[in-house]
């Protein structure tokens, strides 16, 4: 690759934010509100009682959490605990809950992935990554729950190249974002990156009845960090991309040094092809994963040249043009995947990495669109749009995919539709449906890393601000403002009426083996120092509603809400014992407690369920352990 220095110091300033050219003390702060006043009001206003068109899933970043929100009224309707214990739901309390989130009680979710059919959602699955501790969790769209959290992954070190899902979600695609020394443990100097680092692109496959996630496959990589991934469709499924950041495999102030290259690379990787290399035994076995060494493997991954320091690759919903958003670089590369699978059947290679062949660029690019300062994701219309964010211009560009005709094709500036101001320095965007082969084409939701003085001022840790925008005209408008807590990233936006979810769980399918639903089948069993307690939660007590223990006692609590009807939520907390759970109708939960400090400890319930929802209580009481000589009276 070659190496220019001058680029990379003004444009690396330059994505400081504010830096740019559009800084936002010069957008007078009722700008927005100028054009049609009313209008936008009346397009996002949902009436009390009435329903939202769209649920909007959106990422919370490191507080490891996942919110809902509804399109187009941008109401947050809840919060789904994934990474982060979260006391309103009682996540992280319990024994189940508590296994899942293993050591660790933070995450940072980057991309949430819906699950999907024929390549549309089919509104059974949330996957999320988590780019701190190597995860992926699964949350079913049936009761807004998290049920399974994969991970860490081996041989993979932050997981933010994820959760890309397959157009019939055979697999979640994963890639690392860093370079470690493998297997993990192993020491070695980061002063010897390039020979003792790598990468790793992994497929986490899926079961297609349950939805339970493994380790597939991995493949091999040198040490680039991996950024930002797609998976393909149409003519193009059976493929991933992902770019990276740092194929100048820098170690150490990459700031200046992995910004050098004028290119960096994308993997192109043919997962099919992975899948059956695997099962022809071309795999070597890497911490318990069959690991492919794409040298050794051909046709497996090859590398494709993407300019200046890469974010987003985004493949549009015929699956053939890919829209890479190059950070230091005013424009999106578009390629084309006709001419990158001409390129790889006549092996039009420019060189090779590694034993990786290196797609000719001049070959496989279409065009470069000049869509302003700093692009970074791209999404969809359906509509032959696509939609770039541009952060450093505090903009969204929306412009036209090929085919252009020979007069746009002279000059890629004509195929810049409209652009609209975000406040302030947009990362990701999403459209309906923006990443699948159908988009609605209607919403679009820009997601700002900086909302500076755009709400009542709540001190200096600011919320972020999302936009949402109209994109059914020629021009895009501005129709909403909201909030949220740091920090989104990606989000997803499906149809309401493609998501079932459940009311209350039906008592049939309580499958927990400790459930009870009458007051005769609950009590207190002791076993040594093991105190068990079968318990129910029905308006407006708790049956048994007296615990007695002794001092070193383990207490386990299994608690079954026997109600049926809809919202009819119970919850325990007990007071100084640091526990507090929480049941849906139906649900049964364990929790454990070690009785270290002996007294009175009244518990509750802590959701407000009737009129005698303070009454709802009782007392879990501990008498001192014996001593020899109270033993002995
Ligand atoms: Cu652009 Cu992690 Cu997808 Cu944030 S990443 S913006
Ligand atoms: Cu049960 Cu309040």
């Amino acid at each position: 690759m070659k190496k220019s220095l001058l680029i990379s110091a003004t444009l690396a300033t330059a994505l400081l934010p504010f830096s740019g050219c559009n800084p936002p003390g010069q957008k007078s702060a009722g700008e927005t509100k100028t054009a049609s006043a009313g209008t936008p009001a009346a397009r996002t206003y949902v009436a009390p009682g009435d329903k939202d068109e769209y649920y909007l899933f959106y990422s919370g970043g490191h507080s490891g959490q996942v919110y809902v929100a509804g399109i187009p009224s941008m109401r947050h309707i809840s919060t789904i605990p994934v990474f982060a214990p979260y006391p309103a739901t009682g996540y992280g309390f319990d024994e189940e809950s508590k296994k899942m989130l293993g050591d660790y009680s933070w995450g940072d979710v980057h991309h949430p992935g819906l699950s999907k059919k024929d390549g549309v959602y089919d509104g059974r699955f949330l996957f999320v990554n988590d780019n701190a501790n190597n995860r992926v969790a699964r949350i079913s769209l049936s009761d807004f729950k998290t049920h399974q959290i994969l991970g860490p992954i081996p041989n993979s070190s932050g997981n933010h190249g994820s959760s890309f899902v397959t157009d019939n979600t055979e697999y979640v695609l994963v890639a690392s974002r860093f370079s470690v020394p493998l297997p993990k443990g192993r020491y070695a100097d980061p002063k010897d990156y390039e020979k003792e680092f790598n990468g790793m692109l992994s497929g986490i496959k899926v079961d297609p009845q349950s939805g339970e996630m493994s380790v597939g496959w991995q493949i091999l990589t040198p040490p680039f960090d991996w950024d930002l991934g797609s998976t393909g469709k149409g003519p193009s499924e059976g493929w991933a991309f992902w770019t990276s950041y740092n194929t100048e495999m820098a170690h150490e102030t990459l700031e200046a040094t992995s910004t050098q290259g004028e290119r960096d690379y994308a993997a192109v990787v043919n997962w099919r092809a992975a899948e059956a290399a695997v099962k022809e035994g071309k795999a070597t076995m890497l911490d318990g994963v069959p690991v492919i060494d794409p040298a050794k493997v051909p046709g497996v991954l090859y590398f494709m040249p993407v300019p200046k320091s890469p974010h987003g690759i985004d493949t549009d919903p015929s699956g053939r043009w890919i829209a890479a958003g190059g950070k230091l670089q005013p424009v999106a590369s578009v390629f084309d995947f006709e001419k990158i699978m001409a390129a790889i059947a006549k092996k039009d290679f420019e060189s090779e990495f590694r034993g990786v062949p290196v797609i000719r660029y001049e070959s496989v690019l279409e065009g470069s669109v000049p869509v302003g300062l700093g692009p970074l994701h791209t999404q969809f219309d359906g509509r032959g749009n696509a939609y770039t964010s541009l952060y450093i211009e505090s903009v969204v560009a929306k412009w036209k995919l090929p085919p252009w005709t020979a007069e746009e094709k002279a000059d890629l500036n004509k195929v810049i539709l409209d652009k609209i101001d975000v406040h302030y320095n947009i990362g990701h965007l999403v459209l309906g449906g923006g990443d699948t082969k159908k988009p609605y084409g209607d919403y679009l939701v820009a997601m700002n890393k900086l909302s500076k003085g755009r709400h009542l001022s709540v001190g200096p840790s600011q919320p972020e601000s999302s936009q949402l925008i109209d994109v059914t005209g020629q021009k895009m408008a501005m129709l909403y403002e909201a909030f949220t807590e740091p920090e989104p990233h990606f989000a997803q936006i499906i149809k309401a009426d493609t998501v079932n979810a459940i009311e209350v769980y039906p008592k049939a399918d309580n499958k927990h083996p400790h459930a009870v639903w009458e007051a005769k089948d609950t009590g207190v069993v002791r076993n040594g120092n093991k105190v068990e307690v079968k318990m129910i939660a029905i308006r407006s007590r708790f049956i048994p509603d007296r615990i007695d223990t002794q001092e070193g006692d383990e207490l386990t609590i299994h608690i079954t809400n026997v109600e049926q009807t809809t919202d009819m939520i119970h919850g325990i907390g007990i007071i100084e014992q640091n526990m507090n759970v929480v049941i849906d109708p139906g649900e049964t939960k364990t929790l454990k407690v070690t009785m270290t400090k002996t007294g009175v400890f009244p518990f509750y319930c802590t959701n407000f369920c009737s009129a005698l929802h303070q009454e709802m209580q009782g007392y879990l009481t501990v008498k001192p352990a014996p001593t020899a000589e109270t033993a002995a009276k």
